[in-house]
């Protein structure tokens, strides 16, 4: 295919340290349970069903974009979902997440993990159909899970509060955890492949959990992992974000592995966050970082707190520490999050308020 070209895409002017007209913004978790008109398309339909059924994704993927005007779309799928196509036992448990049928514990078990081998069809036609309804304004993000994360509900079984078991297998048994991130690589590669290959015009890499280690342990046991998935995807010529949850400590390390663009969680202010990426591995494009919570705090708490992290990123950019800044949330949007206060964030933060 031929990938468009997007020369009046604020998030693409944004990612490559061009200006943008306005603030390109878009939220982590857009699509989803905030929206009523994903609660009524999604009846009856498992989440990872609903994942392979090309005009579904597309309408949901859409379906945030046409509400809030935000500038950029993200592809609803899943982390687990290129394990799903490859035949690995997992559902997704409504109010939980992810569940394995059965937790990767043993060397056994990881040469028995089935590796994505093929393009995932359904996504790529998804992503056709949705291509065909953003304007040339408007990006579409793709995404991947990183292995970190990936590993740790392979390794729990399912979401952890600490993981434990993950931390337990990097340490007691390393050549086992390094042969788990073996074998989820090309995985992860493979599914990433499928999205370029169908016309994503950014992508991200989430390492959401990638937070609960330290600097050590994720320079040891992930970050050469990371490198290896962002480096696949060098020639091709779109934005790369990377992004963990609690990850302030970590931040230099994870801009080492080769992002154009760091997201960055709420907790670490943006100016403070260059700062880390800067020294680790030069200026790069911010994203971030409203609290999600500030959603449920009405409209002058945003407008502050809106000012206040733009102020950060422009402080950042002045000071040669950063060289661009797409405004999201620090996490995800939260489930009972009302419609309506996404929409006023979005207008607020393209100043149209
Ligand atoms: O039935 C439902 O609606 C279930 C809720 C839900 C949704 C809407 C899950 C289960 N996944 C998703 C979609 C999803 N997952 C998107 C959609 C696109 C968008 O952002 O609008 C994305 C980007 C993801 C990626 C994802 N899944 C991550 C990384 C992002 C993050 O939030 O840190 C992670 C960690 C998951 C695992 C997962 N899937 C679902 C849940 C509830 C969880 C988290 C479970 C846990 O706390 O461990």
């Amino acid at each position: 295919m031929t990938r468009r070209t997007l020369s009046d895409a604020p998030l693409l002017d944004a990612a490559a340290g061009r200006t943008p007209d306005r603030t390109p913004v878009w939220f982590m978790r857009q699509a989803g349970r905030s929206l009523p008109e994903y609660r009524k398309v999604r009846e009856g339909i498992s989440m990872l069903d609903s994942c392979f059924m090309p005009e579904l994704l597309a309408e949901i993927t859409m379906q945030p974009v046409r509400r809030h005007d935000v500038d950029a779309a993200i592809l609803f799928s899943d982390i687990v979902v290129p394990l799903k196509a490859a035949g690995v036992g997992v559902e997704i448990v409504p109010g939980r997440g992810p569940v394995m049928d059965r937790a990767i514990r043993t060397r056994a078990d990881i040469d028995a993990l089935p590796i994505l081998d093929h393009e995932v069809d359904e996504v790529a036609e998804g992503i056709r159909l949705i291509l065909g309804e953003l304007t040339d304004r408007q990006a579409l993000i793709g995404f991947v899970g990183a292995p970190f994360t990936l590993a740790s509900y392979l390794v729990e079984g399912g979401p952890s509060k600490n993981h434990q078991t993950t931390k337990a297998m990097m340490h007691a048994e390393p050549e086992t955890w390094h042969a788990l991130m073996e074998r989820l690589v090309p995985t992860i590669i493979t599914f990433l492949r499928t999205q370029i290959d169908a016309g994503i015009d950014a992508m991200q890499l989430f390492d959401s959990w990638a937070g609960f280690l330290t600097e050590a342990d994720y320079r040891e046991f992930v970050l050469p992992y990371s490198i290896r998935i962002l480096q696949e995807i060098n020639g091709v010529g779109i934005p790369r974000i990377h992004f963990g949850v609690g990850t302030g400590e970590l931040l230099g390390a994870m801009s080492e592995a080769g992002s154009e663009v760091m997201g960055v969680d709420w907790r670490v202010p943006l100016d403070r966050a260059a700062e880390r990426i800067h020294a680790a591995s030069g200026p790069k494009v911010l994203q971030g970082n409203l609290d999600p919570a500030m959603l449920f705090a009405g409209r002058d708490a945003v407008t502050r707190e809106v000012a206040r992290i733009k102020a950060e990123a422009a402080r950042a950019i002045d000071n040669g520490d950063a060289t661009g800044h797409i405004f999201n949330l620090g996490h995800g949007v939260l489930p009972d999050t009302p419609a309506e206060a996404i929409t006023e964030a979005v207008a607020i933060i393209h100043g149209e308020d």
